[in-house]
């Protein structure tokens, strides 16, 4: 019976996944041409371009790159004289004056289509064009030759517009307003740990695609299965009914089928793959060809699943050997957001004899996730449902539930995403578990083939023992727990009094544990702020994962140091959480080398 179901509700779920998002997947698949580089841009702290003196929206904002035609003409803006910024890039790290901006700034980028892509009129009506932004630190709207194209929310997801109708030969101007103000209604929130990074962070390309192309796809091993590949795939465009070719070449294997009414279908085939691991990060070239486009990707197979309080790569029992990282540039500074970046962050989690890393605390860029797929290294993605949310607020949910699919919807293919996780440290309420209960759903209706996971806390039954009881922890199929003994809870020594307990017979990731130590700055070990104070935390917290029940994977907190504005110590913060293993510049700290050393010799529990 169940069998007979379950290809109706897949049917079903390829559906809903079409009409709630309008992203192009895997651009790099179609022919892309750059608009990063200097961008011009106005600082407007009152929203002048944006609202008239009465507060509503006005219809002749700065998106309108009005010039004075003639010497009476009264525009109090120009973007033209104005200076510039790099995108990508967040603002505050490209100029003093922005280090602490939170407010709107309106960007534009010129473009010519005639020297950027000589033949597009000519293809036109059979060639479509649209924008796509990789992120936009936190609200984006957008305008193509002063026409909106529309608005995007969420700091870390893509997002895409059409222009093929707006888009002129020559003299395009292309405008977005940023606005990185924070709101408590906002995902997150009000109230982080990280810096509010704003701007055009990430890439911004033209895609073009035929009228007809492939936007999406989901191809995945058939869960349960090592031999089984299945997904769906979706068109867009005025030819919905297309045979559908999936060929994996290397080995020879694939199927045609047909697209229905909608530009959309399942597909299942054999095929005898190599299955994917850190060991053997193997990747398979597949193409997808439909009657007017082809994509091509690299992706892996690999099977995870959960049996008991085990994890499972490939019917295999593993260990996560982890740690946690934020999307900031190493050495450099700012956010991250070049493949150099990426890489150098990868390395270090191999140095430190990793596997694993947790991208936190939200969705970081597509370069660090294609890479861990070529390198072999597991990740954990979460979206920044992280402390004090909203969770009575229907649009606050509404907007992390959104959020959540824009994540899976660009990630879905990659090997090395093992676990979606939903929330970060949130505090036990009624509506706090609707609302996650929610987004669990969703994580497992986009994505049936990955585990699940959410980043809980500690509660005390007695003195000395420690339980995860979190009633979210009956939904999930990985616990993360965040715990701070020995920094925020008691003193290092405290922690070999502890004893934890679970009330799952589930998986367990201690997704945080870590003290902060200014590098350089030496003491005894029972010195705040020290290397060595931090050193002696990872002594005993490493004591201690060997008495976790259920330890499947830890990721301390975390592999560098990080900008917070909440961290304002001067000559040890600065603005800096101090917590990384490694300092702003670069430099290991002792704890590094702790960790390093326990994760050569520990196989498993
Ligand atoms: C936490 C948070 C993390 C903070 C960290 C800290 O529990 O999850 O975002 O940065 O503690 O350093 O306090």
């Amino acid at each position: 019976m169940l069998l007979k179901i379950f290809p109706l509700i897949f049917l079903f779920a390829s559906v809903i996944i079409s009409q709630e998002h309008s992203l192009i997947t895997n651009i790099e698949a179609h022919k892309t041409f750059s608009l990063n580089g200097n961008w011009q841009f106005i600082i407007d702290p009152y929203e002048n371009g944006y609202y008239n003196y009465r507060y509503e929206p006005a219809d002749n904002g700065y998106f309108k790159n009005q010039k004075p035609e003639n010497k009476w003409d009264l525009i109090e803006y120009d973007f033209d004289k104005s200076e510039t910024l790099k995108v990508p890039g967040d603002w505050n790290t490209q100029k003093e004056k922005l280090l602490l901006y939170e407010g709107t700034i309106w960007y534009k980028k010129d473009f010519d289509l005639s020297r950027l892509l000589p033949d597009y009129q000519a293809l036109t009506p059979t060639r479509r064009l649209f924008v796509h932004f990789g992120a936009v630190n936190y609200k984006a709207v957008v305008y193509l030759n002063g026409v909106k194209l529309g608005e995007h929310e969420g700091g870390f997801t893509p997002f895409n517009f059409e222009i093929t109708n707006l888009v002129k030969e020559k003299d395009n101007f292309l405008i977005v307003k940023v606005d990185n103000k924070r709101s408590r209604e906002f995902v997150p929130t009000l109230n982080t740990d990280w810096y509010n990074y704003g701007g055009l962070t990430r890439d911004v390309n033209l895609v073009e695609v035929p009228s007809a192309y492939i936007k999406d796809y989901f191809i995945q091993l058939s869960k349960g299965s090592d031999k089984n590949i299945s997904g769906w795939i979706m068109l867009d465009g005025n030819q919905k009914n297309q045979e559908i070719k999936i060929k994996i070449p290397e080995i020879q294997s694939g199927n045609t089928f047909t697209t229905n009414d909608s530009g959309y279908s399942n597909f299942s085939f054999n095929a005898e793959v190599e299955l994917w691991s850190p060991e053997k990060p193997k990747l398979y070239d597949v193409i997808i060809e439909s009657e007017t486009d082809t994509v091509k990707e690299k992706i892996g197979f690999r099977r995870i699943e959960v049996n008991g309080p085990d994890i499972l790569l490939n019917g295999k029992k593993i260990f996560l050997k982890g740690i946690s990282a934020h999307e900031e540039a190493p050495l450099r500074g700012g956010r991250a957001n070049t493949k150099e970046d990426a890489k150098k962050i990868l390395d270090w989690v191999k140095e430190l004899n990793g596997n694993f890393i947790r991208l936190a605390h939200y969705p970081h860029n597509e370069n660090i996730v294609r890479l861990a797929d070529e390198m072999g290294v597991f990740i954990w993605s979460e979206i920044p449902v992280y402390w004090t949310i909203l969770w009575k607020n229907e649009k606050t949910f509404l907007n992390a539930k959104n959020q959540l699919t824009e994540m899976i919807t660009r990630d879905k293919n990659r090997a090395s995403i093992i676990l979606w996780s939903v929330s970060n440290e949130t505090p036990l309420s009624d509506e706090r578990l609707s609302f996650l209960k929610k987004l669990n759903e969703q994580a497992r209706f986009l994505d049936s083939t990955r585990l699940i996971t959410a980043a809980l806390e500690n509660h005390y039954v007695n003195k000395n023992t420690i339980i995860i009881d979190d009633p979210f922890g009956e939904y999930l199929d990985v616990i993360g727990l965040n715990e701070y003994l020995g920094w925020y809870d008691g003193l290092p020594d405290k922690i070999d009094k502890i004893n934890y307990q679970t009330k799952y017979n589930k998986p367990v990731i201690i997704s945080e544990f870590g003290a902060d130590a200014l590098q350089g700055f030496h003491g005894d070990s029972l010195t705040r702020w020290t290397e060595e104070y931090q050193a002696n935390v990872y002594e005993h917290q490493i004591n201690l994962m060997r008495r976790i029940p259920n330890l499947c994977g830890m990721t301390p907190w975390i592999l560098a140091d990080f900008r917070s504005p909440r961290r304002n110590l001067p000559g040890i913060q600065d603005h800096w959480n101090r917590k990384g293993l490694i300092s702003n510049l670069g430099i290991k700290k002792k704890a590094f080398y702790i960790l390093q050393k326990f994760y050569s010799v520990y196989l498993l529990r």
